[in-house]
């Protein structure tokens, strides 16, 4: 594919890492850090820190697409797939939706089919390091398929549902889907 065809519509690319986001960068600490699944499962599932570090890695090498307009390429992310946590935790039939809980009550919503697509991870290293504090270590959520609002920073809990419930700048107007080659910016 050609550079052009990997730059979605209204996007342009920039060499440069923006941060961007609301509120501080929280502080971490290993001992009492920890990811809960919960919501529509058979059993909740907590993971320490360690335990968390201890689960098989995958590494993605992906486009980033911002909803302000800048387009990343050949980003690379290692860290936790997120359909290796359905090995861990089974939603119950009825879950469709995650809802994604970070730090400072961000949150922000997706369907349950798109997590699982296999570019869809739980990351915590950047381009062969640790992922920075801004840029949402320890954990961040990376969703390639849809504008970045949707990859949370210093995500906290996944909480399965069964119906769609709109997250953070969802609830502002920013759209429900957040396709990029659709020009999912807004909601009307
Ligand atoms: N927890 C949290 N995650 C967040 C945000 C936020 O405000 N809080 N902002 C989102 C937005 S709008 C964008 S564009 C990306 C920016 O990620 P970056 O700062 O690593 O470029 O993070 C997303 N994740
Ligand atoms: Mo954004």
């Amino acid at each position: 594919m050609s550079l052009a065809e990997r730059i979605p519509p209204g996007q342009r690319v920039t060499e440069h890492f923006p941060v961007l986001h609301k509120g501080p960068i929280p502080k971490f600490n290993p001992a009492t850090w920890n990811l809960r699944l919960f919501g529509l499962v058979e059993k909740e599932v907590v993971f320490t820190y360690e335990q968390f570090m201890a689960l098989p890695t995958v590494r993605i090498v992906a486009d980033i697409h911002c909803v302000t307009g800048w387009s990343k390429l050949d980003t690379v992310w290692e860290g936790v797939a997120f359909r290796e946590l359905l090995n861990h935790v089974r939603p119950l039939p009825q879950a469709r939706y995650v809802m994604v809980h970070c730090e400072y009550d961000y949150t922000t919503n997706l369907p349950l089919e798109v997590l699982m697509d296999e570019d869809v991870l739980l990351a915590y290293r950047y381009n062969d390091a640790p992922l920075t504090p801004e840029h949402g270590y320890p954990l961040r959520l990376v969703v390639p398929k849809r504008y970045f609002w949707k990859s949370a920073k210093w995500v906290r809990g996944l909480e399965f549902m069964a119906q769609d419930r709109p997250g953070f700048w969802e609830q502002y107007g920013y759209h429900n889907n957040g396709d990029p080659w659709k020009e999912e910016r807004y909601a009307r």
